[in-house]
């Protein structure tokens, strides 16, 4: 099996077919097997002991470690340049593992506002039940994350784009504050992936995913994936994982190993699609603004081009109509299917007030700039003008 490391000069698109993926041992397969196994038998009582004193690396039992899961952290380490990751059974999992793993009674976070709900949500509803403080910043204002940290402060949590407004946060600067303060920094990578953007060359500690979202790409799989600047921090969080039990099942990490291998190739395509899909909305009488990190003129262009390969697939609109108008276009498109999610290659749209962040209370939503009217649409590979006529329909109904 091919480590990362082995390969630091394959580009990343070359490194979502190969890396962590070589051909297996036993029989040559070039897709790589599926070791669905709960556990792994021993040669000896002394291999055994070997391998729970960590004095041999051979598998013990799948939720500490597995062969095909295995593979799949080796290939987004690489993805995203770290020494390591762990794989997890959802996005949300990775989350809450990493905050248990680095959070004690006392310590205080500070996190972007703008977050996927439940992310925000279990530091304030979960983590506040044991002691753990968190104040939720606009951290695409540099300032403001700066004046949140506090001298218990243990990390910085950001999201860059931030679901749903796409609020974009300075990685590099975010990692200055964190460290000067002795803290961490983690980001969820979610909305780039490793094509688009790679948190850890800008300083990020740990890089979260959902691998859900375009790392598997095909809206079958929820899964999630913590990638680590250091083999120290992984091997802080790793036992933690083992015990909390949030772990990948190796069917699951086979099929997302499947949907990797076309990742650059979707988050082009889906790129292009939003950049078309943004450039008409953003001119249709219907529509009141577009937030759309690739649209001329965006506040954040330097910051940007210096940290993104290319402004994503993910659109949030407000129409002039307000919700109303909202509901109405959500309900008669046709190409768009109406739900939750991203990063597929199907075009979704949702209204995240009532739906990816209705935990929220109106006033957190209102504050973070999640209006009542806000659309997200989450563009797919389609063909660019069926999504087009799709949009011009829906849109044109409304005036
Ligand atoms: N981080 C981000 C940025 C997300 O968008 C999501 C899920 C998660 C973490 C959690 O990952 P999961 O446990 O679902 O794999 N976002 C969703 C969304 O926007 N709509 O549905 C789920």
């Amino acid at each position: 099996m091919s480590h990362h490391d082995d390969h630091p000069k394959w580009s990343t698109d070359t490194k979502c077919i190969h890396a962590g993926q070589a051909p297996d041992a036993l029989f040559g397969a070039v897709a790589p097997p599926i070791y669905q196994t709960s556990t792994f038998a021993f040669e000896s009582t002394e291999q055994g002991a070997a391998r729970f004193a960590g004095k041999d690396s051979g598998y013990i039992y799948t939720r500490l470690g597995n062969p095909t899961i295995h593979m799949l952290e080796e290939n987004v380490a690489a993805l995203e340049e770290g020494a390591g990751a762990l794989a997890t059974a959802s996005g949300m999992a990775a989350v809450s593992t990493l905050f248990f793993a680095l959070l004690s009674s006392g310590d205080h976070v500070v996190c972007s506002q703008t977050v996927y709900g439940p992310s925000r949500l279990v530091l304030e509803r979960d983590f506040a039940r044991f002691g753990v403080r968190s104040a939720m910043v606009e951290t695409s204002d540099t300032q403001a994350m700066r004046d949140a940290v506090t001298d218990k402060t243990r990390l910085i949590y950001i999201e860059t784009p931030s679901n749903p407004t796409l609020a974009i946060t300075d990685i590099a600067e975010a990692a200055r504050i964190a460290h000067e303060a002795g803290a961490l920094l983690a980001v969820d990578n979610t909305f780039c992936s490793p094509i688009l953007q790679r948190p850890i060359r800008f300083g990020a500690d740990v890089v979260v995913h959902s691998v859900t979202k375009f790392i598997n790409g095909h809206a079958d799989v929820v899964g999630g994936v913590l990638v680590f600047r250091s083999e120290e921090l992984m091997k802080r969080v790793k036992p933690v994982l083992g015990f909390l039990g949030g772990t990948m099942d190796p069917h699951q990490a086979w099929l997302v190993l499947r949907g990797v291998k076309t990742l650059g190739l979707r988050v082009r395509a889906a790129q292009e699609n939003a950049s078309a899909c943004a450039r008409f909305l953003a001119a249709h009488p219907a529509v009141a603004s577009v937030a759309y990190p690739g649209l001329p003129g965006h506040p954040q262009a330097d910051l940007i081009a210096r940290q993104m390969a290319g402004p994503g697939s993910l659109i949030s609109f407000e129409l002039k109509g307000g919700i109303e108008a909202g509901k109405k276009l959500l309900g008669s498109l046709k190409l768009a299917t109406l739900a939750v999610s991203l990063g597929g290659v199907e075009t979704l749209i949702q209204h995240p007030a009532s739906m990816t962040h209705a935990g929220m209370s109106r006033e957190s939503r209102l504050q973070a700039g999640i209006t009542d009217g806000l659309v997200r649409l989450a563009v797919g590979c389609e063909d660019k003008e069926d999504l087009l006529a799709d949009f011009k329909e829906g849109l044109d109904a409304l005036i």
